[in-house]
């Protein structure tokens, strides 16, 4: 016990300075952290990936947010805001429920969600930030995709801005760079129907899909997203993560 106090008392302290001295923050075990990074490095059980709570609007922003955190390796730090597993839980949603997010994940990570695009919004501008999409086939191959990311206000229409590749999946997300969120409430896609609702779930789309971590494509068995630089041609891709995290630590 006297072990925890102190490393209770550290953590406070480390708290303090990474908050400038702002005390209400850093009391009480309500330290709410803005994203995994600084859950990792200030958290007393920062090392370990499972579930935070944090503030993706700043650390004196008002509205928190659970999430998934993994912490493992030397890279952790990453933040869950997307996972399918199977396709038990529906994708074809609407804008609403696609901006405040639906789904959950336990501590151990299992589960299907949409973390919200408003999170994601304000996740991917407290500065320059990474999205990884981790996919795996039937058959225990596995396959991923870096970028530079952002997303745009609501107002703007969520847009996505990707950039700066790497991985070994392929590049399909560039064609989405700059293209609006629709649903199949609200068609902001670059086709003369709705991608959305012929494709069963929210998403970046152009006209249509390159990639799509929601995609619901009876033609592939649904439940199966898409990502069509994945080799052999087709692929069916089983389960879906993306994460976001800072760019640097
Ligand atoms: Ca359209």
């Amino acid at each position: 016990a006297r072990v925890l106090f102190v490393e209770q008392v550290l953590a406070v302290f480390v708290c303090l300075q990474s908050f400038r001295f702002q005390i209400q923050n850093c009391f009480n075990f309500k330290i709410i952290f803005i994203n995994c990074v600084a859950a990792q490095q200030h958290h007393l059980k920062g090392e370990t990936s499972g579930l935070f709570k944090v503030r993706p609007g700043g650390a004196t922003a008002a509205a928190e947010v659970e999430v998934y955190c993994q912490q493992d390796g030397l890279m952790g730090g990453w933040l869950l805001v997307q996972q399918r597993a199977g396709g038990a839980l529906d994708f074809n949603r609407t804008w609403a429920e696609y901006r405040d997010g639906f789904g959950s994940v336990d501590a151990a990570g299992n589960g299907e969600l949409w973390l919200g695009n408003k999170h994601l919004h304000l996740l991917t501008n407290q500065g320059e930030s990474l999205l990884r999409v981790e996919l795996q086939d039937g058959e225990g191959g596995s396959a991923s995709a870096e970028y530079v990311v952002r997303v745009g206000s609501e107002d703007t229409g969520f847009p996505l801005h990707v950039s700066a590749y790497s991985g070994d999946a392929g590049d399909a997300l560039a064609p989405h760079t700059g293209r609006k969120f629709s649903t199949y409430d609200r068609d902001n896609d670059r086709w003369g129907q709705n991608c959305a609702a012929t494709h069963g779930a929210g998403w970046w789309y152009d006209n249509c899909q390159h990639a799509n971590a929601n995609a619901n494509d009876k033609e592939r068995g649904g439940g199966a997203a898409v990502w069509t630089t994945l080799e052999p041609k087709n692929k069916s891709v089983k389960r879906v993560r993306m994460f976001v995290r800072p760019s640097t630590f």
